[in-house]
């Protein structure tokens, strides 16, 4: 089969379960508008709480919450080690376990860094999310100047996969197994790239085997960006979950990045994560920040944290949302300035270490009713 041809074939398969969405969207609604689903709480004492930090709150709503941590402030800065075990019962790495990390050459893992984070868990009796295992935007040039059949494809794949889950297993909670396989935009096209190429659009539901065989005990994520309501991407991005389902491959939840720019219409998006837990999917909130324009105003930090606490209320709100992530803590450690120059202050606390509003608005979900 040519490229194109798999690749059109490949956007009409996740096209397929959008009627059924949509019933489900509809009957979602009805039970958002019953009031169907009541949010946790927390019984602990006024005292405890006026001081209490993130994770001890979070632990009393059965939520983990969690930080992307970067290798290098990890090794070098006592500081961010101090704060992170303090606010968090959750890391994830933000590149320490990704293909060009642990797989520099065809014949080579290097654990080294992965390792670090997954001890530093064990050591502040945190949980740890794996991310992630396959993702067609950043594969090693090693990978990539390959020519595999088909067959050899699957087989690298698996090899992959298998050697980092096994390495990992019994340590990880949470994979994303596979990352933002869908296109740029709304249409619902797989995104390019080798794995798409060598092997067609099935090597989304083969991640998910091989690593469920590597690690039973391991809850498995899709994980995207876009998410937001009304949006054509969210749609999509369930179909895709229905897809791997429907595959006979085992799939636990969606991980939703929330990488979050637009304002946020808190009802619609209620009901679109209830949608997502009445498909019977977990749903994870995986890499929230929210940029903005540097200098940041005091204006720009109250709807920053407007924002986090809405996304935070939203997943205590639904009992199948347990996982909330931030993609980094401080903003003295984040991808944003390097990816987007003249923005930055995208997360709770700055350079310092000192809680912004965005840390206080996280604190009041968690001690809301
Ligand atoms: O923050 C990560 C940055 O350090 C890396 O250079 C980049 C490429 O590996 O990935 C960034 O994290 C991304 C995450 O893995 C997946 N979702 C989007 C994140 C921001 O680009």
């Amino acid at each position: 089969m040519s490229d194109r041809r798999q690749y059109r074939d490949a956007r009409s398969v996740y096209r397929l379960g959008r009627s059924t969405f949509a019933v489900l969207l509809v009957a979602t609604m009805v039970a958002a508008c019953s009031g169907s689903s009541s949010p946790r709480s927390s019984s602990a004492p006024a005292e405890h709480r006026a001081t209490a930090t993130l994770r001890q709150l979070a632990d009393r709503r059965h939520l983990l919450i969690g930080s992307a941590v970067a290798d290098r402030p990890l090794r070098t800065e006592a500081d961010y080690r101090r704060v992170l075990g303090r606010e968090f019962n959750l890391v994830e790495p933000e590149d320490a376990m990704k293909w060009s990390t642990v797989h520099p050459a065809r014949d080579t893992y290097d654990f080294t860094a992965g390792d670090r984070l997954v001890q530093f868990a064990e050591q502040h009796g945190m949980k740890v999310r794996g991310h992630n295992l396959v993702w067609e935007k950043f594969n090693p040039a090693w990978l990539t100047s390959l020519t595999p059949s088909r067959t050899e494809a699957i087989a690298l794949l698996r090899d992959h996969i298998t050697a980092v889950v096994s390495h990992y297993r019994g340590k990880i909670a949470q994979w994303d197994v596979v990352n933002e396989a869908l296109a740029e935009g709304d249409r619902g096209s797989m995104r390019d790239g080798v794995w798409l190429r060598w092997i067609g659009p099935e090597y989304v539901p083969m991640a998910f085997r091989f690593a469920h065989d590597a690690d039973p005990g391991a809850q498995l994520f899709y994980n995207d960006y876009d998410w937001r309501s009304p949006g054509p991407k969210t749609d999509h991005i369930l179909e895709l979950a229905q897809h791997i389902r429907d595959s006979g491959a085992p799939i636990d939840g969606i991980g939703l990045q929330l990488h979050v720019l637009h304002s946020l219409n808190v009802a619609a998006e209620r009901s679109k994560l209830r949608a997502i837990a009445n498909a019977g999917f977990d749903v994870a909130m995986t890499e929230v920040d929210n940029r903005r324009k540097l200098p940041a105003v005091t204006a720009a930090l109250g709807d920053q944290a407007r924002k986090f606490g809405d996304l935070l209320g939203m997943c205590l709100a639904i009992p199948r949302c347990r996982t909330f992530n931030l993609w980094g803590f401080t903003d003295r450690h984040s991808w944003i300035p390097g990816a987007f120059p003249g923005f930055g202050a995208g997360t709770i606390m700055d350079k310092g270490l000192r809680p912004k509003p965005a840390f206080f608005a996280l604190r009041r979900a968690l001690l809301s009713r």
